[in-house]
């Protein structure tokens, strides 16, 4: 009668199952790593692929701002001889769906702003130039008293951009304030290439820069504030004597009737004034009822990521061109 019983695993059968037992599993790790390291590539590619379509987005964004901005200048051309909040290229491009996320776009006119680098200084400075610094520091001052920052700030920065290393007196600061600061650095006494350097600056902190910020510019030249643009702070900041209800008289009068004459402006303003407070020969350089300077703020929104690009751009008489790109802050 055959045997039913099981033979008993010899120890040879026993270490060739254990053999099996680990070579399976050293593959299945290698698989499960391989697998993985697939995976990570993958998704790297992907996300490579989303911020790079985001990137393209963005600059389309900005050819569509640029065209505006284009259209504007053919347009001013015929007739509308302004810049003002109620044209085509200062409206806002809603959060607008495309391919994968979508697209939010804002111009925004740079002359509506203070110019920072209207404090810069040469060495040799012409007498003009120093007025105009001088009238610039003012509209500061009036500016940062308006937000109930300290107006110590005014000279600081004014040292800042100057092309001397005299400290003006008594809250100015040259070399020898921040050569003493952990980690020490110097004053640029050059224009500013973005208005963040303020925060260099003696006397201006996070909070200080923040409340400051949607208020200021710097930009590669000297430029005049557009009427049509500015906000109501920024009026007021222009004119001594101009209160809160006197602004919005003037923002109410663009509103209907956007200025196409420095001239008119002041008019309208010693109406309000009811006198002729405005010596209009000192303040007219600075004004300007049209800009040369905008931003354009691009933010665009994909599945996991968010792309924001700032483009500086400039129109001339002829033409619009891009000036500088930041991708993040500005
Ligand atoms: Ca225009
Ligand atoms: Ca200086």
């Amino acid at each position: 009668m055959p045997s039913n019983r099981v033979k008993p695993r010899t120890h040879e059968q026993g270490v060739a199952l254990l053999t099996a037992i680990i070579i399976v599993s050293m593959a299945s790790i290698a698989a499960v790593a391989m697998t993985h390291d697939l995976q990570l590539s993958i998704r790297r590619t992907g996300n490579i692929q989303t911020a790079d379509q985001g990137y393209f987005y963005t600059l389309g964004s900005e050819a569509w701002s640029r065209g505006m901005l284009i259209r504007d200048l053919k347009n001013r051309k015929k007739k509308e001889d302004y810049d003002g909040l109620d044209e085509d290229w200062a409206q806002e491009l809603p959060p607008t769906p495309l391919e994968g996320g979508e697209v939010r776009a804002v111009t925004t006119d740079l002359q509506a702003r203070f110019n920072l680098n209207n404090l810069y200084l040469e060495k040799e400075a012409k007498d003009e130039d120093k007025k105009l610094a001088a009238s610039a520091l003012t509209i500061f001052q009036r500016l940062l008293r308006l937000l109930e920052l300290p107006e110590s700030i005014t000279q600081a920065t004014a040292d800042w951009l100057d092309e001397n290393v005299n400290a003006l007196f008594p809250n100015g600061a040259e070399d020898m304030e921040y050569l003493s600061l952990d980690p020490p650095y110097r004053t640029a006494n050059g224009r500013m290439a973005s208005p963040t350097e303020l925060r260099l600056i003696k006397g201006v902190d996070q909070e200080v820069f923040e409340k400051l910020a949607p208020y200021i510019t710097a930009l590669p030249e000297r430029s005049a504030i557009n009427v049509n643009t500015a906000d109501k702070l920024l009026l007021q900041a222009l004119f001594d004597g101009l209160d809160e209800a006197d602004a919005e008289l003037l923002l109410s009068e663009r509103e209907e009737n956007p200025f196409t004459e420095t001239q008119t402006f002041l008019t309208k303003l010693n109406d309000i004034l009811d006198e002729n407070a405005v010596e209009s020969e000192e303040i007219e350089p600075l004004l300007s009822v049209d800009s040369h300077f905008f931003q354009l703020e691009t933010v665009v929104r994909m599945e996991n990521s968010s792309q924001r690009l700032i483009s500086l751009l400039h129109k001339s008489e002829k033409d619009v061109v891009v000036v500088s790109r930041t991708i993040g802050a500005y």
